[in-house]
């Protein structure tokens, strides 16, 4: 076990049976002229945490360690897409419609796609999912089972919502889940300091939360 240094206290790292999950890193959510930029978010945010989650994949990389990418994406007939979740939409620019990089949220669109500077290499798993938690109708924890992994290292974006949501479902399936504080972002700082504060609160309920140098130090 490597201890890394983390809130609410150390997270005992298990080398042999840890993965990590980098969130919908996806150009419609972070690069200007995409979807969340059209509604109105400052992408720049989320833009920033490029560097720090390139170099937390560098260092699983060296590992060897397994990486998985998510994607929020469903596929071009919408059957994937409940009515309840597409209705919620600003009108004009709903999952499926036309956005500046092709259908918004749509699998096989320019906007669809990880960002240039994370792209996943061969070998890495790619998974798209319909939901804001990695779990829901992917198959991702039979893959992870196979694999013997039993903890999650997380990064990626929105804090509050596809990363808050997927360490959830993990932690209800037994998972011990790591967040990189400077490897996740919101378009909203306050929920992102409150999402950190509430998974670290009452000893860990949700999961563990350090900065990437923490993790680098304690893993060299
Ligand atoms: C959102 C996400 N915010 N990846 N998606 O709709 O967090």
């Amino acid at each position: 076990m490597i201890p890394v240094p983390a809130r609410p206290y150390p997270f005992q790292l298990d080398p042999a049976h840890t993965a990590l999950v980098v969130i919908d890193m996806q150009r419609d959510f972070i690069e200007r002229g995409g979807f969340g930029d059209s509604l109105g978010n400052d992408v720049q945010r989320l833009k920033a945490i490029i560097p720090t989650t390139a170099a937390l994949i560098s260092l699983f990389r060296a590992q060897a360690w397994p990486i998985i990418h998510t994607r929020e994406a469903h596929k071009p007939d919408l059957s994937d897409c409940p009515p309840a979740k597409r209705n919620r939409g600003k009108p004009g620019l709903r999952i499926g419609d036309a956005g500046a990089m092709g259908r918004i949220l749509i699998a096989g669109e320019p906007g669809n796609q990880i960002v240039a500077e994370l792209s996943p290499l061969d070998g890495e798993v790619v998974v798209d999912k319909p939901g804001k938690g990695m779990f829901y109708a992917t198959g991702i924890h039979e893959r992870l089972k196979a694999l013997g992994i039993t903890q999650l290292v997380f990064a990626g974006v929105t804090t509050e919502v596809c990363v808050q949501t997927s360490m959830r479902e993990a932690n209800d399936r037994g998972y011990e889940c790591l967040v990189i504080e400077d490897a996740t972002e919101s378009y909203f700082p306050q929920f992102k300091a409150a999402t950190i504060e509430m998974i670290v609160a009452q000893g860990a309920i949700v999961g563990w939360a350090t900065p990437l140098a923490s993790l680098e130090q304690a893993v060299s």
